[in-house]
C-alpha cells in the first residue's frame, strides 16, 4: 500500500478500540458481554446517524477499567500508525465516560501516556469534554486532569452536536486557554455552520474537527480559506454516519478546490472500517483525487498540528 507519511490529527482512542479487543478486555475484567461473538458485535455496526453509533461507542467502553487496558488500547493504534505511515498523531480521549464509571483521571492518563512513551510514533492527548453532558461536567474534568497537564496538548469539544451548540463551553474553553492549552472542537458535522462560526469566535479554537457543513456557507468558506483553520475531515466517518449516501459523494473534493487547509483522518477506525491508509486509499479511488491532491492532503497534516515549527520542519 502507498503510505506517505502523515499526522492523524482526528482520531478517538476510544474509537480504535477492536471487537476482538472488547472481547479480550471483556475477559480479563471478568465482565459479561450482550454479545454473543465478535462476529455478532460486529455485525450491530450499522449505523443511521452519529447518536446511533455512540450508543454502542460508550456501551463497548464498559470493558475499559485499568491503566493496562488503556494501554494495551493505545498500544495497539500506534502501531497501526507505524504500519499506516502515520508519524504523528494527535489522539482525543473522552474522560468524563470514564469517570461516571468509576474510572480516575490518573488511570486514563497513566495508562495512554505508558503506550505513547514507548512507541516511535509522536504522539500527544487531547483531552475532548462530552457535549451532551453538563458545562459544569466538564469543568470538572478539566479540574481533575490539571496534574496531569503537561501530557495533554489541547482540549476538544464531541459527542452528540445537535442541540449542544458550542456557546454551552465558552467558559471551560476561556479556563483551557488560560492553563495555556491549544483548542479544537468538532462543528458541523451533523450540526448547521453556526456551530463552527461559535467554535471560532467563542471557543477560540485553532481547527475545527470536521466542518463538512460549513459548505453551506459561502461567507464562512471564504473565513476559513482566508484565515487558513484547518478542517480534520473524517471520510469513513461521514458515510457511515450517513452525511453522504457513499464515498463518491463526498464534497472533499470542493473543500480542497475552494483552497481549505483540509486533513483526512480516521475518527473512530474501529468502527467506520478504517485507519489511516483506508482512508487516504478510499478517497484516492473513490473521488479521483490527483497525486498533487494527496500530497498536499498529507503536508496538510504536518501543517495543521500543533507540533512547534521546528518539529513540522522535520515532517515536511
Ligand atoms: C465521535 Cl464521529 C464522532 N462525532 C462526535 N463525537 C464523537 N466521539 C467519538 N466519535
Ligand atoms: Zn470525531
Amino acid at each position: 500500500m502507498n503510505t506517505p507519511p502523515k499526522a492523524e490529527l482526528h482520531v478517538h482512542i476510544e474509537g480504535t478500540l477492536e471487537p476482538e479487543m472488547v472481547f479480550a478486555l471483556a475477559r480479563r475484567n471478568d465482565i459479561a458481554l450482550p454479545h454473543e461473538s465478535v462476529a455478532d458485535l460486529r455485525a450491530k455496526y450499522e449505523f443511521a446517524d452519529l447518536q446511533s453509533f455512540l450508543d454502542i461507542y460508550y456501551a463497548n467502553m464498559a470493558v475499559l477499567r485499568t491503566a493496562a487496558d488503556f494501554r494495551d488500547l493505545a498500544a495497539a493504534y500506534l502501531d497501526r500508525c507505524a504500519a499506516h505511515g502515520v508519524r504523528h498523531a494527535e489522539i482525543f480521549f473522552d474522560p468524563q465516560a470514564h469517570l461516571k464509571r468509576g474510572v480516575a483521571m490518573e488511570t486514563v492518563i497513566g495508562g495512554l501516556c505508558a503506550a505513547l512513551d514507548d512507541s516511535e510514533v509522536s504522539a500527544s492527548l487531547i483531552l475532548c469534554f462530552l457535549r451532551d453532558e453538563s458545562a459544569e461536567s466538564a469543568a470538572e474534568a478539566l479540574r481533575l486532569a490539571e496534574p496531569f497537564l503537561d501530557r495533554i496538548v489541547g482540549v476538544g469539544l464531541d459527542s452528540a452536536e445537535v442541540g449542544h451548540p458550542p456557546s454551552k463551553f465558552t467558559e471551560v474553553f476561556r479556563r483551557a486557554h488560560e492553563l495555556g492549552l491549544r483548542a479544537v472542537a468538532h462543528a458541523g458535522e451533523e450540526g448547521p455552520p453556526e456551530y463552527v462560526r461559535e467554535a471560532l469566535d467563542l471557543l477560540g479554537v485553532q481547527r475545527i474537527d470536521h466542518g463538512i457543513r460549513a459548505l453551506e456557507d459561502p461567507e464562512l468558506v471564504e473565513r476559513l480559506r482566508r484565515e487558513q483553520i484547518p478542517l480534520t475531515v473524517c471520510p469513513l466517518s461521514n458515510v457511515r454516519l450517513g452525511a453522504f449516501a457513499e464515498l463518491g459523494h463526498h464534497t472533499l473534493p470542493r473543500l480542497l478546490e475552494h483552497g481549505l487547509l483540509v486533513t483526512v483522518n480516521s475518527d473512530d477506525p474501529a468502527y467506520f472500517g478504517g485507519y489511516a491508509d483506508e482512508n487516504f486509499d478510499a478517497v484516492r479511488r473513490e473521488l479521483g483525487l490527483t497525486p498533487e491532491q494527496l500530497r498536499t492532503l498529507a503536508a496538510n497534516s504536518f501543517r495543521a498540528s500543533f507540533l512547534d515549527e521546528d518539529g513540522k520542519a522535520a515532517f515536511l
